[in-house]
């Protein structure tokens, strides 16, 4: 298929075969690792196909990066060695000492920790408010200062929605760019460049990947300026994926929809058998009817995703009981892999919020529903909630 073909094919084919066509020598139909740092030059400034040292670009990578960018509908993907890089990566391309974020009131630990750790030091200053009010955003743009406006949604591991169009334009009309944090829904189950958002950031460790074997991160853009400075910066800075980290990233990354249905057919399970059981207090999850951000998460997302988070009735020391008694799902940090886990925020992903406005309550649990048989996920959290009877 050319690429031009496949950039217009359904989400499923634009995942199988964009960004690579079968090796024009050999015929190989999936991307080849290039453990090569650099090339051969035909004379001086003679390059193949651009190729001139494996830090500005590597044929692997270009796969990858050419088939996130068809995903997420955008112009140019980039990959990272982290979500974390990419995100340093974009702070220090789109914005410069003196400038102004509006950030989440609720997201990962590690990206306030980036914003609020070395961003401030840098000098960037920055105002955390609700993604899902759209009066606390608008409050918290400096017209003219704010230069980005920075959303996860859903949020992790709250799981609050923000409206990506409103969010957008309110944006747009101060003169920032809207950056949405896509990881929790991947490119499945929402497009937040088609909605007006200016940059997509992925944590590719999660559902991307889908494997829990490698950690990667990328931005996805849609205007050409933008692409320019992130791709400026992803070669000045260097903290580029490598190729073998692509390949499996991208070998992930074909399979991205058949796993998503799946995570969102179990979570739905879970999430009916924990809103019945006596000892969870509270489910969160943006497919209840009740959750708050329900409408704007049926208008944007195409199902509700794999992770569902949750409340215990005895507190903190319930919620670690519960932690330490799974068995299907293993208790660890991370997510969107096939296998189930179970955490802990308040003292695992979100521990470097504590005490901050972004603290996340005690009693709190994260599960990122795998794509196990689903009785047994069942079964697990009823073993694991059974002990805890207070
Ligand atoms: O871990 P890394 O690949 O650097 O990605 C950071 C990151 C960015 N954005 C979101 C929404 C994330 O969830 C993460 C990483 N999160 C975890 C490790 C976690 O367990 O929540």
């Amino acid at each position: 298929m050319t690429q031009e073909h496949t950039n217009k094919a359904g989400f499923e084919t634009r995942a199988i075969h964009a960004g690579y066509e079968p090796d024009p020598m050999t015929g190989a139909v999936i991307p080849p690792i290039y453990a090569t740092s650099t090339y051969k030059q035909d004379g001086v400034g003679g390059l193949r196909g651009g190729y001139e040292y494996s830090r500005s670009a590597n044929p692997t990578r270009t796969a990858l990066e050419g088939a996130l960018a068809a995903l997420e509908e955008g112009e140019r993907g980039f990959a990272f060695a982290s979500g974390l890089a990419a995100e340093d990566t974009l702070l220090r391309s789109l914005t410069k000492p003196g400038d102004h974020l509006v950030i989440p009131d609720d997201a990962y630990g590690g990206t306030f920790r980036l914003i609020d750790k070395v961003g401030v030091p840098w000098g960037l200053e920055h105002s955390p408010a609700a993604v899902s009010d759209v009066d606390a955003v608008r409050a918290a743009i400096q017209p003219g200062r704010t230069k980005l406006v920075w959303v996860e949604t859903p949020t992790n591991p709250l799981l609050n929605i923000g409206d990506i169009e409103t969010l957008a334009s309110l944006a747009h009309d101060a003169g920032a760019l809207l950056v949405v944090d896509n990881t929790f829904a991947s490119p499945y189950l929402q497009t937040p460049l088609a909605l007006g958002a200016d940059v997509v950031v992925h944590s590719t460790t999660k559902y991307v990947g889908g494997h829990s074997d490698v950690v990667g991160g990328a931005l996805v853009v849609r205007d050409l300026e933008v692409a320019e400075r992130i791709g400026f910066h992803q070669n000045a800075m260097g903290a580029v994926a490598g190729p073998f980290d692509c390949f499996l990233t991208h070998r992930g990354l074909k399979t991205l929809g058949v796993r998503m249905d799946r995570h969102c057919d179990n979570a739905e399970q879970v999430v009916e058998f924990l809103t019945r059981h006596p000892q969870v207090s509270e489910v969160i999850y943006p497919g209840l009817d009740e959750h708050p951000g329900h409408a704007v998460a049926s208008r944007q997302m195409k199902r509700y995703g794999g992770i569902v988070s949750f409340r215990v009735t005895g507190g903190e020391e319930h919620a670690l009981d519960v932690c330490a008694r799974a068995e299907v799902f293993t208790l660890g940090e991370s997510l969107g892999g096939v296998e189930s886990l179970i955490e802990h925020p308040g003292r695992m992903t979100h521990a470097s919020v504590a005490g901050t406005d972004l603290e996340v309550p005690a009693d709190l649990i994260r599960l990122s529903v795998g794509i196990e048989t689903a009785d047994d996920l069942l079964a697990d959290l009823e073993h694991a909630l059974e002990a805890g009877s207070r």
